[in-house]
């Protein structure tokens, strides 16, 4: 039995550019190298590639320094995908060059046309989508997301982002069909509630944005405590340096667009 949450034969990502030094960050806390950024990144295409997938590589783009961050322009369920429109006015543009490459994988790709949405902010458990509101996804760009997935069968609910946090799944990540990595200051707030959530270690809130991928999952290196809390809870782990993407606010789950395609290309 696969769970279409995080099984996947498919995922797409983008390269970085030489732009990306130049892309948003809530503080500044130093200037990423493009170089070894560009190491690391090979190293996460390579641990999605491990698990049997195939990796759909995009060429950079430089007139959009994030746009290697592809999982905000797209939501991809096993009926179809949905362009979001993602609330920072940089990154609006990054969805019309992700479309093309979407259209090839599904008959059926729809898009949000008038609130905002980024796919950050966005959980997929196979039992319901969650979605944080943040200072990117506004209530239109919730419920006009709502009304999609209600039409290919998937219930949406509405959750809270932590002020100061970037995108909901900056906090969280699905580990399997029960079971969710968390901040303990998301999880206070009541929306794992029914689900069994393992912490990140205090001190480590940034290794809960680590992803569930086949057999793997795949987190941010550096976070000693809770690469044991995962592997101790029967996981698969992987570590990838993410030292870089940091400093854009950027992590493990922004890297990939995961897909099963209803139209493989
Ligand atoms: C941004 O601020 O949009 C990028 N620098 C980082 C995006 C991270 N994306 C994600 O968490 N899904």
């Amino acid at each position: 039995m696969t769970n279409p949450a995080y099984e996947f034969t498919h995922a797409i990502t983008r390269r970085p550019g030489t732009s990306v030094v130049n892309g948003l960050r809530a503080t500044d806390i130093g200037t990423p190298d493009p170089v070894r950024m560009e190491k690391a990144h090979a190293a996460y295409v390579s641990a999605l590639q491990s698990t049997g997938a195939r990796v759909i590589e995009l060429d950079p783009l430089e007139e959009f320094p994030d746009a290697l961050f592809v999982e905000d322009t797209a939501l991809c369920l096993p009926q179809g995908a949905v362009l979001m429109r993602p609330g920072a006015g940089s990154r609006r543009g990054e969805v019309a060059h992700m479309a093309p490459a979407l259209r090839q994988c599904f008959d059926d790709v729809r898009e949000i046309a008038d609130g905002f949405i980024e796919g950050g902010d966005i959980l997929v458990t196979g039992r319901e989508i969650l979605v944080g509101r943040s200072a990117r996804t506004d209530a239109n760009g919730v419920a006009e997301l709502s009304a999609i997935v209600a039409d290919w069968g998937h219930s949406l609910r509405e959750v809270f982002t932590p002020e100061g946090v970037l995108h909901f799944k900056t906090d969280c990540s699905l580990l399997d069909a029960e079971t969710i990595l968390a901040t303990r200051r998301l999880d206070a707030s009541g929306c794992f509630d029914g689900y069994r959530v393992l912490h990140v270690a205090d001190g480590e809130e940034a290794a809960a944005n680590s992803i569930r991928f086949n057999n793997l999952v795949i987190m941010p290196a550096g976070f000693p405590r809770t690469a044991d809390t995962i592997s101790n809870a029967g996981f698969e782990v992987v570590e990838i340096d993410n030292s870089d993407c940091a400093k854009l606010d950027g992590g493990m789950s922004c890297l990939s667009l995961r897909l099963t395609p209803t139209t493989p290309p």
